[in-house]
């Protein structure tokens, strides 16, 4: 009966999700001091540039691996990437390392490195299907997400992953002792079909459903108050399918979507045009909504073409107004892809000049420009 009325709850709230604008708040009215001047900070931000980002910037790069310091972007231009991206996957089980081998202990002081430095953190979670530990995230068995729902056969063990995550957020403590504020992007690229919670792998009620029961045990239950929570797509056309699983307006704070080039961009403009015709999109959903806005994952595998930066990626971004451009990793040669797999330049890299260039744009934001906006204090 219980678990009835509990899920008629997470039904009718999510039915009646239509709250307004929520003008200077973000999502979580708990959330702690720096949570919220981060999330106002960010609104002024915008206007002035966007942060560039990098997935697991601080932990490899191409030719590296954990060496105190050292940064391939920051090598290729004096100066770290604003906001880095870190995956939480693999910790819903226990484990010591995320999927792609990073300590989550070593993560945990990368991720206050650069806090202290005056950087944002964003946070990914590739979780693995309850039905699927071998293929993981990537396990689309049908009626995953209804079987994690509240009533569900698998809820409790839902339960036990986000008692994971809760402890993971709550352990990010900078020197003060404050909690560490994170972008988190749950249930990313949802218009996807290659994860159990797939456009084709639930219904949007039952995404909406996921969503908020997620971020309500995450607040409510386990007391996590430094999250801002990022919506993220992949492809869409069109403002309705962007939106078909948003899940409220009181519950995200910044919307997004990842897109990557992959056709020879010497050779077709396909990535500028689609990628800077979706920005618009959200943009004006954004503006609707007064929330942040992204450009989440991105990149060009390898950078094959030099002048990938300030021609592709500065015209794909053109005037939209966004937080942050975040490329994917820098993994260098990935045994089981058998190929190279990188989107930063490191030194040495044929679009190295180009991305100093890119640097030097008054409007790409780096660690060094907007430690100088103190994005944490008042
Ligand atoms: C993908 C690849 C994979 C990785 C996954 C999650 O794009 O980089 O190698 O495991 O992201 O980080």
């Amino acid at each position: 009966m219980i678990r009835i009325l509990t899920y008629t709850f997470y039904l009718s709230a999510v039915f009646s999700s239509c709250a307004m604008a929520q003008d200077d708040f973000c999502a979580d009215k708990n959330a702690t001091t720096e949570t919220l001047n981060l999330y106002r900070n960010l609104k002024k931000l915008a206007r002035k540039g966007f942060m560039f980002g990098h997935q697991d910037d601080l932990a490899y790069g191409v030719n590296w691996r954990y060496e105190n310091g050292r940064s391939d972007v920051k090598e290729v231009t004096g100066d770290y990437p604003a906001i880095y991206g870190w995956e939480l996957g693999g910790l819903e089980a226990n484990a010591d390392k995320n999927i792609d081998g990073v300590p989550f202990k070593k993560m945990r002081q990368f991720i206050k490195d650069g806090y202290e430095r005056g950087g944002v953190i964003t946070i990914s979670w590739h979780a693995r299907s309850p039905f699927g530990a071998e293929k993981g995230a990537w396990d689309t068995t049908h009626g995953t997400v209804a079987s994690i729902l509240p009533g569900g056969s698998n809820h409790a063990l839902y339960k036990s992953w986000l008692d994971e995550l809760a402890k993971f957020f709550l352990s990010l403590k900078g020197s003060r002792g404050e909690a560490i504020p994170v972008l988190f992007r749950p249930f990313h690229e949802l218009t996807g079909s290659w994860f159990w919670w797939g456009k084709n792998e639930c219904s949007p009620g039952q995404f909406k459903i996921l969503w908020r029961f997620t971020q309500y045990y995450l607040r409510e239950e386990k007391k996590v108050h430094n999250l801002l929570y990022i919506y993220n797509t992949a492809d869409f056309k069109t403002k309705n399918e962007f939106l078909e699983r948003y899940p409220g307006d009181d519950i995200v704070d910044m919307i997004s979507f990842d897109a990557y080039q992959y056709d020879d961009p010497l050779k077709s403009d396909w990535f500028i045009k689609n990628t800077n015709f979706q920005l618009g999109l959200i943009e004006e959903i954004a503006a609707e909504k007064d929330k942040l806005f992204a450009l989440s994952e991105t990149g060009y595998e390898t950078i094959p073409y030099a002048n990938w930066w300030t021609e592709t990626l500065l015209k794909a971004i053109g005037q939209h107004k966004i937080s942050y451009v975040l490329v994917w990793r820098n993994h260098g040669y990935n045994e089981f892809m058998k190929k190279m797999h990188y989107y930063a330049p490191y030194k040495g890299h044929a679009s190295e000049a180009d991305f100093v260039k890119f640097y030097q744009l008054d409007n790409t934001l780096f660690e060094k420009e907007v430690a100088k906006e103190k994005l944490y204090n008042d």
